[in-house]
């Protein structure tokens, strides 16, 4: 990838990985404008780079990212909140097709929680801490929060967090339902690479596929999206690697997947 960060980083763990760190250490990884702007850059790169079949997303130990900006976003009026329109930004991160792995340790709050939602999974260290601290600052979440939290871990714990700010352990996280595994803080990110790399071993198109049709269970109907899965698996009847994955089966064979 060509393009110049400066609030994060992007690397290549491993073939058909790709990796991008939230690099503010400094606030703990706030999510500032900038910090926006770079991220759709990078995970639109990747989605756009047939080599790269999953994104691996993290910040560092201490945290993955300890919100939004608070001291960028202090000022603000509805009015140059409306000019922003940040939201448009995090909406083009919940389209990107390519499969996304958030690792996360210590800070998951606010926006760095919704961040990690937006994620397909999460793997976590054992000191990661997942809050929604907006009620303590006078507002409350906006980039999905009250919506993937609640999905995730259901009405009572996310109007708890919600409503008292509290943040919650990795194993509570696990327990409910927000994490996929819970690692020692010194092996997350190579469970999150591990992890990545399986996913980038299967064939592409039908990670993609298969991704768009879970994600659609949270907003369809059970027939809508039933009817969105079958459309979705004749599809992939149309690839190159169903015929090699079939034929490799068969063959006893290892499959070798074009992406096509
Ligand atoms: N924004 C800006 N700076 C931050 C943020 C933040 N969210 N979080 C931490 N920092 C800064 C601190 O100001 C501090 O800077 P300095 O060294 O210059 O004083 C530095 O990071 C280290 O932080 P602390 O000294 O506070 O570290 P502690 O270990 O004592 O505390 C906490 C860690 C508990 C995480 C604490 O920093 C904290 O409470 N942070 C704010 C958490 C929060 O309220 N997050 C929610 C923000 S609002 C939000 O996310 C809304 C999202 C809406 C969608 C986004 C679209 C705009």
């Amino acid at each position: 990838m060509s393009l110049e960060f400066t609030c994060i980083a992007t690397y290549i763990p491993q073939p058909g990985v790709g990796a991008i760190q939230l690099n503010r250490p400094q606030v703990l990884n706030a999510l500032s404008l900038q910090t926006m702007i770079e991220l759709v850059q990078a995970f639109e790169a990747y989605d756009a780079d047939p080599s790269i079949r999953c994104i691996v997303l993290h910040g560092n130990e201490k945290a993955f990212a300890a919100g939004a900006d608070i001291t960028e976003m202090s000022d603000a009026t509805l009015t140059t909140m409306l000019e922003r329109d940040q939201f448009a930004r995090w909406e083009r991160i919940r389209t990107v097709k390519t499969p996304i792995i958030a690792a996360v340790s210590g800070f998951a709050l606010g926006g760095g929680c919704e961040l990690a939602m937006h994620a397909d999974m999460i793997v976590a260290s054992d000191t990661a801490q997942f809050g929604q601290p907006e009620i303590n600052i006078g507002v409350m979440p906006g980039a999905g929060g009250t919506q993937r939290l609640t999905r995730a871990v259901g009405k009572a714990l996310a109007m708890e967090i919600v409503l008292t700010g509290r943040m919650i352990s990795a194993t509570q996280a696990q327990a409910a339902g927000l994490v996929n595994r819970v690692v020692p803080v010194d092996y997350y990110l190579q469970e999150a690479f591990a992890l990545a790399g399986d996913v980038a071993s299967k064939a592409p198109v039908a990670a993609r596929l298969a991704k768009e049709a879970v994600l659609k269970a949270h907003s369809t109907t059970l027939e809508g999206g039933l009817e969105f899965e079958r459309k979705n698996f004749y599809m992939l009847f149309a690839t190159d690697d169903q015929k090699e994955g079939m034929a490799a089966f068969v063959e006893k064979r290892k499959p070798e997947w074009k992406g096509k």
